[in-house]
């Protein structure tokens, strides 16, 4: 009989970093280099996120990324794409203030699958808890390029008030970067997302052995 394998239910209140991909940011190089590079090194989930590629591709390249994250114990999620979440197997789905809402997903991927939501505001994350999120993005801290329509930068005060008020794991992202991810930490966010300062890097092994000593 076939040994089914059972992923770890990682969140981000249990590991440090949190990884997005993003291929115009990767400097050139394949997607599974980039994602491996960043498992080998330690990161525990990893989110697929492509905004303008053809569904299939999504489809494709989520296929690769949950057998590269099943090699390494590591926990993969999907941005907004409920679809492609399931198709692939991946272990949560991420959406944001303008996607399905998060009690719809639910009903979609059943219990066990991992919804993250982008939230903005203290009124948004408590929204959150109330809708059955697993885990709140509380962002954007600083001023990123990376995202399109992104909205404002919340500052690190809401990070400090999610840390403070709400009991759900949440997760730091936008324009988290070396010169800054100690600024996080001190202020409560024990993860961090980045995207840019990870897949833009151009020795990944090293900026993520740098970016831990920085919270150290
Ligand atoms: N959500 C809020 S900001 C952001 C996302 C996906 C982009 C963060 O990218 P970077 O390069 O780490 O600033
Ligand atoms: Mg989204």
């Amino acid at each position: 009989m076939k040994k089914e394998t059972v992923m770890p239910r990682i969140l981000p209140d249990e590991t440090d970093l949190y990884a997005l991909t993003d291929s115009r940011l990767s400097l050139g190089r394949p997607l599974e280099y980039v994602a491996e590079e960043l498992l080998r090194s330690g990161v525990r989930i990893l989110q697929y996120r492509e905004k303008k590629f053809p569904a299939s591709k999504m489809l494709e390249e989520c296929r690769v990324l949950r057998e590269l994250t099943n090699k390494y114990g590591a926990c993969f999620i999907v941005d907004d794409h409920v679809d492609i979440a399931m198709l692939s197997g991946a272990d949560g789905v991420h959406v944001g203030q303008d996607d399905l809402p998060v009690w719809e997903v639910r009903k979609l991927v059943g219990p066990d699958m991992i919804i993250g939501l982008s939230t903005h505001s203290p009124e948004q994350a408590k929204k959150a808890v109330k809708a059955g999120a697993d885990y709140i993005g509380v962002g954007p801290i600083f001023p990123t390029r990376t995202k399109e329509d992104v909205a404002d930068p919340v500052g690190l005060e809401y990070l400090e008030w999610v840390a403070a008020n709400i009991k759900l794991p949440f997760v730091a992202i936008g324009g988290i970067k070396a010169a800054n991810i100690g600024d996080v930490r001190k202020r409560g966010g024990y993860c961090a997302a980045l995207v840019s300062e990870l897949v833009g890097s151009e020795d990944i092994a090293a900026k993520i052995t740098e970016l831990r000593e920085l919270c150290s």
